[in-house]
Parts: C-alpha cells; structure tokens; sequence
C-alpha cells in the first residue's frame, strides 16, 4: 500500500485517466440474448422532479426521529477482510462506526484474513468494538487458483497491466480479494448465521450520527442491496465482463428480476456496460441473496469465464450488476444519511438541516453524489426520485 499523498495522487491520475477512458474508449458488443424478452426493455424515465415511490419510502424525518431506530436488533453483523498490518487503518474505522452508529446497537463484528488473525490485531479490535467479535481464517480453496485458470497466462496477464500502470493490474492477491469479495465472504462459516452484513474497510470515516438501524431499515423495507457512492468503473480492468455477463443472462434468463435496475447499468438496454456501479467497499446487504441460487449461478458463470484472473475484475462491477440485474429496483436502497468517506471520494448528505440534525462534520462541497463522475443521479433518474434540495449547488 501507498502513503497518503502519493496514493491520493494516484487516485487523481486514475480519475483524470478513467473519465477519458470512459469517453473515448469504443465499448465491447456481444450479441443480445433474445431469450430475455422484454426484461431488458429500456423505459424512458422523466427528470427527476416528480415524488417517486422510493422517495415516499423513505423520508428524511424517518431517519432523524427514530422511526427506523426502535424494537429488536436484527441478526447482522459488521465484516472486514484484512490483513495484520491494516490494523491501524482499520482501528480509525472501528471507532468511527461505533461512535456514530454501533456503540449504541452492539452489532457483532466478523474479520476475515487469509492468514491467521495475530493477538495484537484481536486484542486492539477486541477492545474497540462494542459487540461480540469472531476472527475467520479464509479456507485455502477460496483464495487460491482453480484448476481451471492457466496461472502462466494469468501472470502474464499482470505483467502486461503493470506495465501499463493499470492500478493493482500487477497484483496478485489484490485479485484473490476481489474475488473473495465476490463470491466467497458471504459463504464463510462465521457468516452463515447472519441475515444482514454491513463491509468496513480500513481508513474509512462516517461523519454524522446514524440515528436509525440501517439493518433493521433494509429488513422491513425488503431491501437487499444499498450504496452511499457511485462512479464508473476503469474500463481496462474489466473489457469482456459485459460479454461473460450477457453470457449469463442467455443461460438463466430465469434469474433475471422483472422490473430490474438495467437502466442504470447500461444506456442502450443491455447490449453494453456504462461502466455505472455502486463503490462496494461500503455495503449493508442481504446475505441471503447472496447465498441465493440466483447469485451464486451468477458468480460461477463469471468465474468460469475467468476474468477474475485474465482481467482485474473489481467486485464493486460484480455485486453492482447482479443486483441490477437480478434485483427488483426498489430492492436496491441509497442512504443518503449515512456520510461516507473512503479515499479519494467523499459522501456528505446533500440538505442543510439533515447535516445539522445528525451532526454532521463533513463539507457538503466535498459531496462526490452529483458530480460528472458519479453515477447516483443516473440511479435517481431510473427511479423516479426526487433528487434532495440543494443539489444544485453541490454539483
Ligand atoms: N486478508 C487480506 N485482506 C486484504 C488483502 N488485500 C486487500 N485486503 C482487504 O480487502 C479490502 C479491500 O482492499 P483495499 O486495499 O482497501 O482495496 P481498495 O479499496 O480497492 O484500494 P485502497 O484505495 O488501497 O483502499 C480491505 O478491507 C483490505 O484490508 C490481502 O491480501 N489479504
Ligand atoms: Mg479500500
């Protein structure tokens, strides 16, 4: 990992690279399944000023008055996956949810490592979460190649990305991650007995006060899937997941929802990616969707295909076009309440009396929502939600 200003440089380069890329980068078509039918059928959606059902759904004053902050804590829990030297990073990040949000709910907290966790990072995590911790060693199989993967042409692969300074195109086990992320965390025996999982990463930072249950909001309103930021994904680390993608959904057009969220991932109605995806490295989501047959024929398709290894696939594109594909829309859930960094993008709840409310220290100018990079008003538009006051300004 990188020190803070040459990452953040890094980060500005890959922005600065990714918006030209997204512009002038020709777009991969494959054909279309026909078998979808009209599951995929673009409707044209109004700009965005009328009150839409997610908008009724949710109101700002539910989450400032408690609504969704009473009765039972649902069975959820935090998870990580980490290293032994991320601790410090994370420890920033522990404390911040849990003075924002957990230090009142006591929700359990699940680290994953690929080696075993050491007692300094169990005694620091230990003391700083308020709920019950458990430390998970990822079994071998999950984080390792499989048979059918040509680990020459992978390293290849990684060489060749290296060299064209395509970010973590040259690693290895930032690839077992993703991957793990994708496919795998969700299925570890410490995860099993939970419903709902909220992923931290280290150095991330929240900036108000959470004054309602998010597990228990995404509970009763059947949510399954949320997001705080959005953005498009660089385009060189994922050429031909669109392809393996359509792939899928000619196979099992079955798993494909009625009513799905294709409009935010594609401008033309599926026959290719907008590169649109939620930033997973914040997550509350339905473990048990993720456990479904639908996602996990989803994800063995795509890791059939190989991309994970041939390509640097992130899981940000993989959960985010599953559940726009294999998700209702109002399945899926923005929080615009919960404030959000984790670099170089910042989350600041748009509506000047919500960031008073919930004592909010972050700068709205900061907000990422509704600038040309973010993907959120494309999510807004193909939901019919009115967009918060004041965008405008922050735009
Ligand atoms: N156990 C383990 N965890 C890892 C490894 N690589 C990454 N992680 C964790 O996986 C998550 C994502 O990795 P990050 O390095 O944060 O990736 P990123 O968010 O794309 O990039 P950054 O901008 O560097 O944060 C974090 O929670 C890391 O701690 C690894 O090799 N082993
Ligand atoms: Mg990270």
């Amino acid at each position: 990992m990188s020190s803070g200003p040459v990452k953040y440089v890094r980060y500005l380069l890959f922005a600065a690279v990714g918006l030209a890329l997204f512009f002038f980068v020709s777009r991969s078509a494959i054909p279309f399944p026909e078998n979808i039918g009209s599951k995929l059928n673009p409707v044209s959606h109004k700009e965005t000023h009328s009150t839409s059902s997610q908008g009724k759904a949710a109101t700002s004053a539910e989450f400032t008055n408690g609504t969704w902050g009473s009765g039972d804590r649902v069975n959820a829990t935090f998870v990580t996956l980490a290293r032994n030297s991320d601790i410090w990073d994370l420890a920033k990040s522990i404390r911040s949810v849990e003075d924002r949000f957990n230090r009142d709910y006591h929700y359990d907290w699940v680290f994953l490592n690929d080696k075993e966790f050491d007692d300094n990072f169990k005694k620091i995590t230990t003391a700083l979460v308020s709920g019950t911790t458990h430390y998970g060693v990822i079994p071998k199989e999950h984080w390792s190649y499989p048979e059918w993967i040509d680990q020459d042409k992978a390293k290849k692969v990684r060489e060749d990305m290296g060299q064209r300074k395509i970010i973590y195109g040259d690693s290895e086990s930032y690839r077992h991650m993703c991957r793990y992320e994708s496919g795998f965390f969700f299925r570890h025996p410490l995860m099993l007995n939970y419903e709902f999982y909220w992923r931290v990463e280290p150095s991330i930072e929240l900036f108000c006060d959470i004054s309602f249950d998010p597990f228990r909001f995404m509970k009763e309103k059947n949510k399954k899937y949320s997001f705080v930021l959005s953005l498009y994904e660089y385009f060189d680390t994922i050429p031909t997941l669109w392809d393996s993608v359509t792939k899928f959904m000619g196979n099992h057009p079955e798993h494909i929802a009625e009513g799905n969220s294709i409009d935010f991932l594609s401008d033309d109605g599926g026959t290719t990616y907008n590169k649109c995806h939620f930033w997973s490295n914040f997550e509350i989501g339905s473990l048990e969707w993720l456990r479904s047959k639908e996602y996990l024929d989803y994800f063995e398709s795509l890791d059939r295909d190989g991309g994970f290894f041939y390509e640097r696939w992130g899981d940000a594109p993989v959960h985010s076009i599953a559940a726009g594909l294999l998700l209702k829309k109002e399945q899926i859930h923005f929080f615009n309440e919960i404030a959000y960094y984790h670099i170089p993008f910042t989350h600041c709840p748009t509506g000047e009396q919500l960031r008073l409310d919930l004592k909010c220290h972050c700068d709205p100018n900061e907000n990422f929502d509704w600038k040309g990079y973010s993907c959120t008003s494309r999510f807004f538009q193909i939901n019919d939600m009115k967009k918060p006051a004041g965008y405008e300004n922050e735009s």
